[in-house]
C-alpha cells in the first residue's frame, strides 16, 4: 500500500448504510495506487429491515469531514436506490462544505445517471470505477479536460447531459486490486455519533466477491441491465484469480482479529471447474474459516459441494423465489424447473453442508391463489431440515418487472414511480409487508410453518381450507416465528464452534 503524505491530494469517497461496501473499498485502493490520499465515510450502518433516516448532527459531521479534507472531488457510492433520500441530503451537505465537485457512481447512479445529475450532482461515473475515478480525480486536480474520459456523465452549460460509452473495464479483474480492508483515514457515521477507524476491522463476519456479474435474467434484479450496458467484448461474468482471492483473505485474517467466518457474495459462487479444485486447496492451506455462498438452482453441483463442504462451506443461500412454473417463468424470467429445484435442494443435502437457506418471493400482483399453493407443494417436498426465507417484492427502478407491471396494468407509470421512489422507510416497510387476502394470509402460513417438522401433520389435516383453521394456524405462525429466531441463534452457536475446530486443526 502506497504511503501518503498529509499533502497528497485528497478525495473523500462516501458508503451509504454498507460499513464494508466493497466498490467504495476497491475505489480507495484504486485511487491510493494512483497517489491520492482517501476519506471514506461509512455513512450509517446496514440494516435490511428498519435502516434509519439520517439527522442533520449526522449531516454536520459529514460537512465537517468535507472542509477539513478540502478534497479534489467527493465520491457518492450509490448502490441502491432504497436510500435515495440520505444520498440527496449527503450530497447537498458535501455541496454545502466545500466547492469540490460531487461524483456519484454505483449500480443505481451506473442506471441511472440523469436523476442524479438533475439532483445536482457534478459528475456520475457509470459502472466499475478503478481506472476511470483516478483518471478524472487527476483532471479536476490538474485542471485539464475530462470531456473523453470513458463512463463520465456531466451537464453541459446548456444543461445538455452528455454521458461518454462505458469503458476502462477489464476482463482481468484482478487487475482491480484487492479492496482496502484497513481504510486508514476512513469513518463511520451513525446514531448521531462518528467514529474515526475503519469499522470493519471489529467484524465477524467478512464479505468478499470472487467474480461480478451474473449469467442469470431474473426480471425483478438489475444485474441483467447492468450486464446490458457492458461494452462489447466485457464478460457477463468475471472471475478472480483463487490467488488474488485467497491474498485478500489472508488479509483479512490478518486484519480483523474477531473474524469468525466469511460470505461469499457473488452474485452465484463461481463453479468453473478448475477453479473449485484449486480453490478448495488454497483455502484448506490458508484460510480454515467457516463460509457462505450464494447459488443457484442450475448452478448448484452435488460434487463441488462436495470439496467445498470439506474446506468450511457451511450454508447455501438460494433463491427459489416461487414454487409455481408460470410465475417463475413468465413474470420472474428464471428457467428452471421443479426437479432441478429439488435436485439442488437435494445435492446441498447430500453433500452434508450444514444450513441451507431459500429465499421465495410471495403475495407479489402477479401471483394468484393457486400459484401460492404451488409454491407449498413443492416445499413440501424439500429434504429437510432447511431454512425458508419469505420476502415481498420490491419493484427497484432498473428492473425489468417494472415495465411487465406497467404493460400487464397492475401499475400506472406514475404509481410505479412512486413506488420506487418512495421513503426509505415505506419502502423497506413494503419489502417485508403482506397485504393480502385471508386465503393468502393462510397458505403463506402454512408455507411459513411447513419448514418446522413440528407443525407438518397440523398442516396436512388443513390443506383442504386453511382459512377454516386461521386462528389455529395463526398460533402456529407465531410459534414458527419464536423457533426461527431461536434457530438462528444454534446456526451461529454451530458457525462459531464449526470456526473453533477448524482453528485447532490449522494448529496441527
Ligand atoms: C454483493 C451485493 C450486496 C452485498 C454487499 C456486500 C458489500 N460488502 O458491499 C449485500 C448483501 C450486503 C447487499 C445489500 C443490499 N443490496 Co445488494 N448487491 C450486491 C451485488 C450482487 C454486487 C455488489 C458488489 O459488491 N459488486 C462488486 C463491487 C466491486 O462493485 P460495485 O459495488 O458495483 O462498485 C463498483 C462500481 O459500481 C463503481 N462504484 C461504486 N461506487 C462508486 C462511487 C463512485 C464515486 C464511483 C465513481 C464509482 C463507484 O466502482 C466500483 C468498483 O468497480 C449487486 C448487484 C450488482 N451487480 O451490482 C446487488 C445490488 C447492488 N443490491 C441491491 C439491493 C437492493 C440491496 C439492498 C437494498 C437489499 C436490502 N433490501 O437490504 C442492500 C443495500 C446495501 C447498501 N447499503 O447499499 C440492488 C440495488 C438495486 C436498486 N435499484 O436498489 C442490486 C443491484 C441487486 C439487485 N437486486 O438488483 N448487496
Ligand atoms: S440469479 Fe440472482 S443475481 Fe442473478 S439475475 Fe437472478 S436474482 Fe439477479
Amino acid at each position: 500500500m502506497p504511503e501518503h503524505t498529509a499533502s497528497a491530494p485528497t478525495v473523500v469517497l462516501v458508503a451509504f448504510y454498507n460499513k464494508k461496501a466493497l466498490g467504495v473499498r476497491y475505489l480507495q485502493a484504486a485511487l491510493e495506487q494512483a497517489g491520492y490520499r482517501v476519506r471514506t465515510v461509512f455513512y450509517k450502518d446496514f440494516n435490511s429491515v428498519r435502516p434509519t433516516p439520517t439527522t442533520e448532527l449526522e449531516l454536520e459531521f459529514l460537512r465537517r469531514v468535507v472542509r477539513e479534507a478540502d478534497p479534489v472531488l467527493v465520491g457518492l457510492s450509490v448502490m441502491s436506490s432504497m436510500y435515495l433520500d440520505t444520498v440527496y441530503q449527503v450530497l447537498d451537505a458535501a455541496l454545502d462544505a466545500s466547492p469540490a465537485p460531487v461524483v456519484c457512481g454505483g449500480a443505481f447512479a451506473t442506471m441511472f445517471p440523469q436523476r442524479l445529475l438533475d439532483r445536482g450532482a457534478n459528475f456520475v461515473l457509470r459502472s466499475d470505477g478503478e481506472q476511470t475515478l483516478p483518471m478524472l480525480a487527476d483532471a479536476l486536480r490538474n485542471g485539464t479536460d475530462f470531456s473523453s474520459i470513458p463512463s463520465l456523465c456531466w451537464k453541459e452549460d446548456d444543461g445538455q447531459v452528455r454521458c461518454n460509452e462505458i469503458g476502462g473495464l477489464t476482463n482481468e479483474v484482478d487487475r482491480c486490486g484487492l479492496p482496502v480492508i484497513n481504510s486508514t483515514g476512513a469513518c463511520f457515521i451513525e446514531n448521531n455519533l462518528m467514529v474515526l477507524g475503519d469499522p470493519q476491522l471489529s467484524t465477524r463476519s467478512y464479505e468478499v466477491i470472487a467474480s461480478r456479474g451474473c449469467p442469470f435474467t431474473c426480471s425483478y434484479c438489475c444485474c441483467v441491465n447492468l450486464r446490458r450496458l457492458l461494452p462489447k467484448g466485457i464478460h457477463g461474468v468475471r472471475t478472480r484469480s483463487v490467488k488474488s482471492v485467497i491474498d485478500e483473505l489472508v488479509e483479512a485474517k490478518r486484519r480483523c482479529k474477531k473474524l469468525v467466518f466469511v460470505h461469499f457474495y457473488d452474485e452465484i459462487f463461481p463453479n468453473l471447474p478448475g477453479w473449485v479444485d484449486e480453490f478448495v486447496v488454497e483455502y484448506d492451506k490458508r484460510i480454515h474459516l467457516p463460509f457462505t455462498i450464494w447459488s443457484h438452482p442450475k448452478m448448484v453441483d452435488l460434487e463441488m459441494l462436495k470439496k467445498l463442504k470439506a474446506v468450511g462451506l457451511t450454508e447455501v443461500i438460494m433463491g427459489i423465489q416461487s414454487g409455481s412454473e408460470r410465475v417463475r417463468r413468465d413474470v420472474f424470467h428464471r428457467y428452471e424447473t421443479q426437479e432441478e429445484i429439488l435436485n439442488a435442494i437435494r445435492a446441498i443435502r447430500t453433500a452434508g453442508v450444514f444450513w441451507g437457506s431459500f429465499d421465495l418471493m410471495l403475495q407479489h400482483p402477479f401471483e394468484t391463489i393457486d400459484d401460492l399453493k404451488e409454491s407449498y407443494y413443492l416445499v413440501k417436498q424439500f429434504p429437510s431440515p432447511y431454512e425458508l426465507q419469505l420476502h415481498g417484492l420490491n419493484f427497484l427502478p432498473g428492473t425489468d418487472i417494472v415495465d411487465m407491471a406497467i404493460d400487464q396494468g397492475l401499475s400506472t407509470p406514475e404509481e410505479m414511480e412512486r413506488i420506487m421512489f418512495a421513503p426509505m422507510e415505506e419502502q423497506f416497510g413494503a419489502y417485508w409487508k403482506q397485504e393480502a387476502s385471508q386465503e393468502s394470509q393462510a397458505w403463506y402460513r402454512m408455507i411459513y410453518c411447513w419448514q418446522f417438522k413440528k407443525f407438518r401433520a397440523r398442516l396436512e389435516g388443513w390443506e383442504a381450507d386453511p382459512v377454516s383453521h386461521m386462528e389455529e394456524l395463526e398460533a402456529c405462525y407465531a410459534q414458527a416465528q419464536k423457533m426461527a429466531r431461536t434457530r438462528y441463534l444454534y446456526k451461529k452457536g454451530y458457525v462459531v464452534w464449526r470456526r473453533m475446530v477448524m482453528g485447532l486443526h490449522r494448529t496441527k
